[in-house]
């Protein structure tokens, strides 16, 4: 059976998902069949033209009719269209891959992990991240128990695309569109991996801070209020008693896309950084200091699938996972994770911590 796959957003996302779905065939040649169906925008020029370029039988620019038309619907619209479409879907029992953060506000979240909940199908928050060879392994050494009791999770996320005042307005810097700013859209991915590797985040202290508070809007006269944070931070407990700190910033110069995690625990430590995203520094019982572990062995996640050891993945790769694997599930019907539920897992973080800057006090999860 061919899954037809609609997608709604065909600009950053939509360029990672319809090449992540083109290398399937190729690299992973148990992946369901897949057909890029139908895209669904608003522009019908530019909708075309995307389509043509993404490999798209149809296009739409109604998203009511599009999933009426598809096995499987993948919502990459900004953050405050991430609840109707999917909804709608779900009330059809059609399989959702929403993009990060599941949406721009934590009500909106439960309703889509609670529509997710009563459709009975395979959902998916789209934190790719934990498709990153070097975190699955990660994973497994603590799972392992390599490194002991885990006493620290330390994970940061730099970037520095508004750090010029005069970069334009986006959705991204509204609160009514996006709901945060580097905190959901960054602050989301470390805070998912934190849950992934570590455990739930039960309760916050956190800061968020806005350097730069109007915007020009591009090819207007104009300007726009920033009515989200440009920076945050925030210390937390996890379950089972781990200390965890978080970070990100869109000010960080110098920094383009540095997402680094830490952990450290009663017997090891390691450490990970997307610019080496091929590499996990681990450090082992006994030994003197940190080793660089070389994530590319045929036996390491996912690498068999695609090149020689040392032959090195990118950042698109970790799409092409994520795909494969939520596209296995709708076939197979079987649960998926991170699912809407991880997904609003992470929003009742964010919520906390935005709670928590505004009271200047702890605030448990809720
Ligand atoms: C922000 O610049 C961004 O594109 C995020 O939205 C993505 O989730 C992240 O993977 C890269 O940076």
């Amino acid at each position: 059976m061919t899954l037809r796959v609609g997608v709604l957003g065909y600009r950053f996302m939509g360029k990672a998902h319809a090449n992540a779905m083109a290398r399937l065939p190729m690299f992973f040649p148990d992946a369901p069949d897949v057909e890029r169906h139908v895209l669904v925008g608003r522009d019908e020029e530019a909708l075309a033209d995307a389509a043509d370029r993404l490999g798209f039988e149809t296009t739409s620019t109604d998203w009511e009719s599009a999933i009426d038309d598809v096995d499987v619907f993948y919502n990459l619209g900004p953050n405050h269209v991430h609840a109707e479409p999917s909804i709608a879907a779900l009330e059809r029992g059609v399989p959702v891959l929403s993009e990060k953060p599941l949406a721009n506000d934590l009500a909106s979240a439960e309703r889509m992990a609670d529509a997710a909940a009563d459709a009975g199908v395979p959902t998916a928050t789209a934190f790719n991240y934990r498709y990153v060879p070097a975190l699955r392994y990660a994973k497994n050494l603590i799972d392992d128990g390599e490194l002991g009791e885990i006493r620290h999770f330390r994970g940061r996320y730099l970037q520095d695309w508004l750090a010029d005042p005069d970069a334009p307005w986006s959705w991204r810097n509204s609160e009514e569109m996006a709901g945060s700013g580097a905190l959901g859209d960054l602050g989301a991915h470390t805070i998912d991996l934190a849950r992934f590797l570590v455990g739930n985040v039960e309760r916050v202290s956190g800061h968020c801070q806005t350097f730069v508070d109007e915007r020009p809007v591009e090819g207007e006269d104009e300007t726009r209020p920033v009515t989200v944070d440009d920076a945050y931070s925030a210390q937390a407990e996890l379950e089972d008693g781990a200390m965890a700190t978080f970070e990100a910033s869109r000010f960080a110069t110098g920094h383009k896309n540095d997402h680094t995690v830490e952990v450290h625990g009663s017997k090891g430590s390691l450490k990970f950084s997307l610019e080496r995203m091929n590499e996990l520094e681990v450090l082992r019982e006994d030994s003197r200091g940190y080793e660089t572990v070389l994530v590319t062995d045929a036996d390491d996640p996912y690498v068999d699938h695609w090149w020689p050891p040392g032959h090195v993945l990118g950042w698109e790769h970790t799409f092409v996972h994520e795909d494969y694997e939520f596209l296995s599930a709708v076939e197979s019907g079987e649960e998926y994770h991170p699912n809407f539920e991880d997904g609003a897992a992470v929003q009742r973080v964010l919520d906390a911590i935005q709670r928590s800057d505004a009271e200047a006090e702890w605030v448990d999860v809720a």
